[in-house]
């Protein structure tokens, strides 16, 4: 049977059982095919489960939808409070020249990159949706390297199955999947709307998962880890791991 008539088939198998006997049924059926998100477990665990498994299977290329420069937001809206103690003051007082991303965990070689590095990768420039949980959301223009190449810089190692990326702000973090880690769209971005990025918005560096909800867009990010488990760095409680839009 050809790749796709079997995910066909899956995909299928797993609608028909959701209908006829449950999600949790068909969760079982999404664990035979390794689809399990890392927040299975949880209250909405089945529901999760299926969300991804579906998504997986259908969109695993998709894009997410790029916009023309006439539909950039005028006001872009700058959630949350902005990362503002003194480490960070002096890191933007001297313009970033001391920041650095650590990469490390399942990698051939654990790196570490300065801006300067990182803006001398090919770039690329996207208008993305941001969109948030609650609601609200904003369409701008960001530039940055795909998270991808600089991976490859370091040399993902064979059993890597998901990407873990810190934040300055101390509680937030997040993880993805390789899928999307891979994915072209996903990129370390340094700039927004022609500038650098602000620090509102999470400059000096921010990771953008656009086929995701906001949140999953960590600003500040500072280390990427690689790694086959997540069971270390178990998801924030409320919201769900995956996000997909
Ligand atoms: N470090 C950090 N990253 C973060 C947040 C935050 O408060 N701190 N908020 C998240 C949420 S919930 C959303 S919707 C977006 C908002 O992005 P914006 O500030 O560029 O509008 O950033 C996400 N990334
Ligand atoms: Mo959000």
């Amino acid at each position: 049977m050809s790749k796709v008539s079997r995910r066909k088939l899956i995909t299928t198998g797993l609608a028909a059982t959701a209908g006829a006997s449950g999600l949790a049924a068909a969760a079982s059926l999404a664990h035979r095919y390794g689809l399990i998100p890392p927040d299975y477990g949880g209250l909405y665990g089945p529901g999760e489960t299926l969300t991804y498994a579906a998504q997986r299977l259908l969109t695993r290329h998709s894009l997410a939808r790029e916009f023309s420069t006439s539909q950039i937001s005028k006001i872009p809206v700058a959630n949350g409070r902005p990362l503002d103690d003194e480490a960070f003051k002096r890191l933007q007082a001297a313009g970033f020249a001391d920041w650095r991303l650590a990469v490390d965990g399942m990698v051939a070689r654990p790196a570490s990159f300065s801006l300067a590095e990182l803006k001398s990768f090919p770039s690329r420039s996207q208008i993305t949706h941001l969109a948030c949980e609650e609601g609200w959301s904003f369409i701008a223009e960001w530039t940055g390297v795909p998270l991808v190449d600089v991976l490859n810089a370091a040399g993902i190692l064979p059993q890597a199955k998901y990407v873990v990326y810190f934040s300055l702000q101390k509680s937030w973090w997040d993880s993805i999947d390789m899928a999307d880690a891979l994915h072209p769209q996903t990129l370390l971005t340094y700039g927004m709307n022609g500038g650098d990025l602000p620090v509102g918005h999470g400059g000096p560096l921010r990771l953008r998962v656009p086929r995701q909800l906001g949140y999953k867009s960590v600003k500040y990010v500072n280390r990427i880890t690689v790694t086959d488990s997540l069971k270390d760095f178990s998801p924030d409680g409320g919201y769900s791991w995956y996000a997909g839009i």
